[in-house]
């Protein structure tokens, strides 16, 4: 039996937090509840969210695991989790943020199709292990290449877990080998979350994460690596996660129309209220995330109590000692930054959320204008409503105040 197998049921899944909300069960899907997520700039473990697409896979004998790296090169070759303990091992904090992040949102507007989510199919991680460009150089690969030899030009990541939109088949996915082979895109196959090691709802024994882009490109329980020469023809790479405009629907999609997404948009949430909220002050502290893919910071995060007449800069909650450094070389350019705004609100208020990267990218106002069959990247400002308690007056209801 092979080291890492992808079972054909789910009776054998990890345990996971209580407090997670499931969006569905079999295959697991899962988001913390917004409070939770800003509470800390790195995301625990257990409250990470969770998106399968299969059962999860098992590890039988760790030192039996192998990853094979092969395809367009010479040799292939196959790597124990103690070959890869020998490269140099790099940290690198990064958003993994779900295409299908505020999912539910869009589908409000005109129904899509997907998995639902609420506004935290994501979180912020620190993962560690070693640089995809490292690897690929044991098989004669160069730094910064974008082709080799014998013309391969993308880096397939290949799983072992059964997803039925493969029709049993593994989860796989590629990126640009000039992307894989670049130090600065920092690449990387982890072994470790939060400095331990990586457990399996995340993608034990190693997995790569692909820092700035849709988190279906950072495949879990890695197999083989491939070099290809044309980008990955699986099912998520050409079939799904792809941004069609709204006049495209399931009956005149042509999905060859458009290429797989890679980097994700700029994005923002409010997460200290829920859509429609009760509030006891007229005072409030609003609370959120803005994050933004391919390397770009985060410049600013805008908050309005009018329904985005008016706005505020709100101010970042960074880690503490580590000033935020828009679009700077540290690896802190994949995170997300987590915003605060002191706000006086009026009885029943629609507070408004967008932030700005430093390209100058701006959220759209409109769900309607980037309105999506597979519901993917809505990214339009986030509304919610905040409504004051009714005031009960010492007169009032007759029953003692608290
Ligand atoms: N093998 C495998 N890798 C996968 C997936 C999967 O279903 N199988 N889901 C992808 C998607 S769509 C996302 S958003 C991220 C989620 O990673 P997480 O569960 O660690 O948060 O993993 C990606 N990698
Ligand atoms: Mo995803």
């Amino acid at each position: 039996m092979a080291a890492l197998v992808g079972p054909r049921e789910y009776s054998l899944e990890p345990q996971r937090h209580p407090s997670l909300r499931i969006n569905a069960k079999e295959p697991f899907n899962a988001e913390p509840p917004r409070a939770a997520l800003v509470s800390s700039y790195i995301t625990p473990v257990d409250l990470f969210f969770k998106r399968n697409h299969g059962p999860i896979p098992i590890v039988s004998d760790i030192d039996r695991y192998r990853v094979s790296v092969g395809g367009l090169v010479g040799k292939s070759i196959h790597l124990s989790m103690a070959d890869i303990r020998k490269l140099p091992k790099y940290t690198v904090t990064a958003t993994l943020q779900c295409a299908g992040n505020r999912r539910t949102a869009m589908s409000k507007r005109r129904k899509v199709r997907g998995v639902g989510w609420d506004v935290c199919a994501l979180g912020n991680a620190i993962w560690g292990g070693a640089r995809l460009c490292d690897v690929l150089e044991l098989v004669g690969i160069s730094k910064n290449s974008s082709a080799t030899v014998n013309g391969g030009k993308h880096v397939e990541f290949i799983s072992v877990d059964m997803c039925v939109e493969e029709n049993g088949g593994p989860y796989k996915a590629s990126i640009p080998l000039r992307q894989a082979t670049n130090p600065d895109a920092e690449v990387l196959l982890a072994y470790e979350m939060n400095g331990e090691v990586i457990n399996r709802d995340h993608g034990y024994p190693l997995r790569a994460v692909v820092p700035g882009v849709i988190g279906a490109r950072s495949v879990k329980w890695l197999d083989s690596i491939k070099i290809i020469k044309e980008e990955c023809q699986g099912f998520f790479m050409q079939k799904d996660y792809k941004m069609f405009p709204p006049i495209v629907d399931w009956h005149n999609i042509i999905w060859p129309t458009r290429k797989p997404q890679m980097d994700f948009p700029v994005q923002s949430a409010i997460c200290s209220l829920n859509d429609d909220d009760v509030v006891d002050s007229n005072k409030i502290t609003v609370t959120g995330y803005a994050v933004s893919g391919g390397g770009r910071g985060i410049e600013r995060a805008d908050i309005s109590v009018d329904g985005g007449k008016t706005w505020f800069e709100a101010r970042r909650q960074q880690k503490p000692g580590v000033p935020y450094v828009a679009d700077g070389v540290s690896s802190d350019r994949w995170a997300w930054v987590l915003f605060s705004a002191d706000v006086e609100v009026p009885a029943d208020a629609e507070i408004v959320a967008k932030a700005v990267d430093s390209a100058a990218n701006v959220q759209p106002e409109d769900v309607g204008t980037i309105w999506n069959l597979r519901g993917i990247l809505n990214t339009s400002w986030h509304r919610v409503r905040a409504r004051r308690t009714p005031r009960r007056s010492a007169a009032g209801l007759g029953h003692p105040r608290l």
